[in-house]
């Protein structure tokens, strides 16, 4: 059965950001067939089930790129303020946070990613203890399994360990569930795990996540093998002072020839933003989690100068207070205050759709004939007059109305 969902206004998401009044969308099974003014929409497939909603505005779901379910149980637990603090906290905490309650936490901060009009996440999976909670939810998931360590003596465990998890991950593929793979950071991972890693990354066919440039700590690290970083991990490593094991421009050189989504980039210099540009790679910002743990937030202008697809993000709530991304939306609105407002609104829009799609090598984002139906339709009074709709959508928008993934009406 054909489906027509009709609203007030229509956000295409195109590059253009187009936008149509009275607009529709039709589809059938899990694609869009068509995207055209209602009426036109209802005369064209006159057996459809057609609805209209006259202070609706219509969306592609949004897109979430980069969060962990797996540490949905933090609250207060974690140290703020300082990256240094908080990952010696993470350590400290691990075991509890991803304990008991977890799995009660990681469904309700799911219910929290849905209710946000968000389709599509992209998980970052540690231990893998939200495997069967992701494949079984309605969500689009991209599922990063997350290779970690830098351990030279424990390299032949930590690959065992993420190729289990990683082998698990692939029974669940689906439509809906993507296997891939995650390196967790130039700092905490071995060259030779992320050589091997990228090497299943290949075979599975789709894009590396990884954490680049967080903190000041780990420039100091990469480059003069000092600071935070040297007495951290002369703690795992029986009180040896190991080095750095890359640069950063050396981490990005490992990744050639792989499609690459960084995430964070705040303290990413000129030359290292060229040689992301050069590579191809997108960059997923997470204003929150920036401001909670390194204190500073990316610099956009330095990111569209060199060319770098921009995408906003939530993080986990390890390092945020929701997974909310139209929460997010208002935070980047106000907090990147040196850009244009109503055209940082519409860049803001296509961060979480068009451009997330176009990194993370989805068939959505985007309200087109024959990619899939995910959509999400809010209500916001007084649309039908409005004028800056993609401003006053992040304003306004406090929870979606109806959420549509593959064509499913999600309940
Ligand atoms: O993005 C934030 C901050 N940067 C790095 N890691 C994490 C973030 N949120 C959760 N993490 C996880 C990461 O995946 O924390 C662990 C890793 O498993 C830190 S290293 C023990
Ligand atoms: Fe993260």
């Amino acid at each position: 059965m054909i489906h027509i969902l009709g609203a007030e206004r229509v956000l295409l998401c195109d590059e253009e950001f187009r936008l149509l009044s009275k607009g529709a969308v039709a589809f059938l099974g899990d694609k869009i067939l068509a995207v055209d003014s209602y009426e036109k929409l209802q005369k064209r497939y006159p057996e459809a089930l057609a609805e209209y909603h006259p202070q609706g505005i219509l969306l592609p779901g949004l897109i979430n790129a980069h969060l962990h379910l797996e540490f949905s149980a933090n609250q207060t637990t974690l140290l703020y303020g300082g990256f240094d603090r908080w990952l010696s906290s993470v350590i400290t905490h691990r075991d509890v946070l991803m304990g008991e309650g977890a799995k009660e936490a990681m469904r309700r901060a799911l219910d929290e990613v849905l209710s946000s009009g968000t389709t599509t996440i992209g998980a970052i999976s540690s231990a893998g203890l939200d495997l069967e909670i992701l494949a079984h939810s309605s969500l689009r998931v991209l599922f990063f399994n997350e290779v970690i360590g830098s351990n030279p003596s424990a390299i032949d465990f930590l690959w065992e360990d993420f190729l289990g998890r990683l082998k698990r991950s692939e029974e669940f593929k689906s439509s809906r569930f993507t296997p891939l793979v995650a390196i967790h950071s130039p700092y905490s991972v071995h060259p030779f795990l992320i050589k091997r890693a990228l090497l299943e990354a290949k075979r599975l066919g789709g894009v590396v996540s990884t954490h680049f440039m967080e903190s000041k700590e780990e420039r100091e690290w990469l480059e003069e093998s000092r600071g935070f970083f040297g007495d951290f991990f002369a703690r795992f490593f029986g009180g040896v002072k190991p080095k750095a094991l890359s640069t950063p421009l050396e981490f990005l050189e490992l990744l050639e020839g792989q499609r690459v989504m960084l995430v964070h980039g705040v303290q990413m210099n000129e030359e290292e933003l060229a040689k992301a540009a050069s590579l191809g790679a997108s960059l997923a910002s997470c204003p929150r989690s920036n401001r909670l743990l390194g204190g500073e937030l990316l610099d956009i202008s330095k990111v569209k100068k060199a060319g770098i697809p921009f995408l906003l993000a939530t993080d986990g709530l390890s390092s945020n207070t929701s997974l909310s991304l139209l929460e997010e939306l208002r935070i980047a609105l106000f907090a990147y205050a040196k850009e244009p407002l109503e055209s940082w609104a519409r860049e803001l829009v296509l961060s979480v759709t068009k451009r997330a799609a176009y990194a993370l090598g989805l068939e959505s984002g985007e309200l087109r004939e024959g990619l899939k139906a995910d959509l999400a339709l809010f209500e916001l009074e007084g649309i039908g007059e409005c004028t800056q709709e993609a401003l006053q959508w992040i304003l306004h928008a406090k929870k979606v109305k109806t959420l549509y993934i593959e064509g499913k009406k999600v309940e």
